[in-house]
């Protein structure tokens, strides 16, 4: 099997998630250059925004990066066109199923990396000619499955034969070593890239990571068929609160309207959506990426290779 290495191109197994709203070139370029797979998360713009962060992604950086895909995006379809004309190298997929996609973007010779949460979704696309997938445990932030990456990673590498990325749960080089003793090739994070120097988001978003606890995200949207990891704030409270209420889906739909952008953009932490995974606990400090991925790197190895039975 290919090193995960080898397939995307960069010196460390280490990708970016493919934050909506969030991974714009500058944070995905940040990444490339410091020797992950950065990504431009497409979920929440359009066609002609995610283009141009591309071609501002590509100014910034000669090493490999990618276009997250997030599927139940309206724009979708339209962005899974453009990147073939964009001459994109690498997509991830997130929030449901890229069968429809897969052959156009292999007859362009794209490498293919689908997020999944379940072994059967797993199973499915491996038949189809997908390159790796991402596994992601319902630890991460945003839109999740049910399974932990603890139990979920090693299930998928039983079932298919293909290069697994652990997703969910990753901030450290404990963590990473982790993924790779569960069978994984290499790593996706988030939330620790958040507190990141170059992370395009409210300073105010950043700090509400960097101060949560072990206990400070929960799920809203589980009744709704879209279950979203969230830190707990009043916004998150007043959600819950309506749904144990029987509020209707529209209203539901009206508080939860552009939260997440209201956080991003506006640091309003307490009235938005401030998407983030368990692991927030552990990010302790804002730091530039280059650090994050040199500190999970050398410590994963660093573990791996201290470890011994006697
Ligand atoms: O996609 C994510 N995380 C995201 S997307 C996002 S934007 C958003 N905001 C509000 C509501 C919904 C989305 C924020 N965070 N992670 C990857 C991921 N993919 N998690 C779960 C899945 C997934 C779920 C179902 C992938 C495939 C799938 O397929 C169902 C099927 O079999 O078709």
């Amino acid at each position: 099997m290919k090193s995960i290495v080898k397939l995307l191109g960069t010196k460390y197994p280490i990708i970016q998630g493919g934050m909506a709203n969030i991974a714009d070139h500058q944070l995905a370029s940040a990444v490339s250059n410091a020797g992950g797979l950065g990504l431009i998360g497409a979920g929440g713009w359009d066609v002609e925004r995610v283009r141009s962060e591309i071609r501002k992604c590509r100014s910034l950086t000669d090493k490999p990066f990618g276009v997250n895909i997030m599927l139940m995006s309206p724009f979708a379809k339209d962005i899974a066109k453009m990147v073939i004309e964009e001459n994109v190298k690498i997509i991830t997929t997130g929030a449901g199923s890229p069968g429809e996609y897969i052959e156009s973007w292999k007859e362009a010779g794209m490498i293919i990396i689908p997020v999944v949460p379940t072994v059967a979704l797993a199973r499915r696309l491996a038949k189809q000619n997908i390159d790796a997938v991402i596994v992601e445990g319902t630890e991460a932030g945003g839109h999740i499955g049910e399974s932990t990456t603890m139990s979920l990673v090693p299930q998928v590498c039983d079932a298919v034969d293909i290069p697994v990325i652990a997703a969910g749960g990753v901030a450290d080089g404990r963590q990473m070593a982790a993924a790779f003793c569960l069978g994984a090739e290499g790593v996706q994070i988030g939330t620790v890239l958040l507190a990141a120097d170059e992370c395009p988001i409210h300073i105010n978003y950043k700090n509400t990571i960097v101060k949560a606890r072990d206990t400070s995200t929960i799920v809203t949207g589980r009744d709704s068929g879209a279950p979203v990891r969230v830190i707990k704030n009043r916004m998150a409270r007043e959600y819950l609160k309506m749904v144990k209420e029987g509020i209707d889906l529209h209203e539901l739909e009206e508080l939860t309207l552009g939260s997440l952008s209201k956080a991003v953009f506006d640091g309003d932490t307490e009235m938005g959506s401030v998407m983030a995974g368990q692991v927030a606990g552990l990010v302790k400090e804002i730091k530039p990426v280059k650090e994050i991925l040199d500190n999970l790197n050398n410590q994963s190895l660093e573990i791996l290779k201290e470890k011994s039975y006697e």
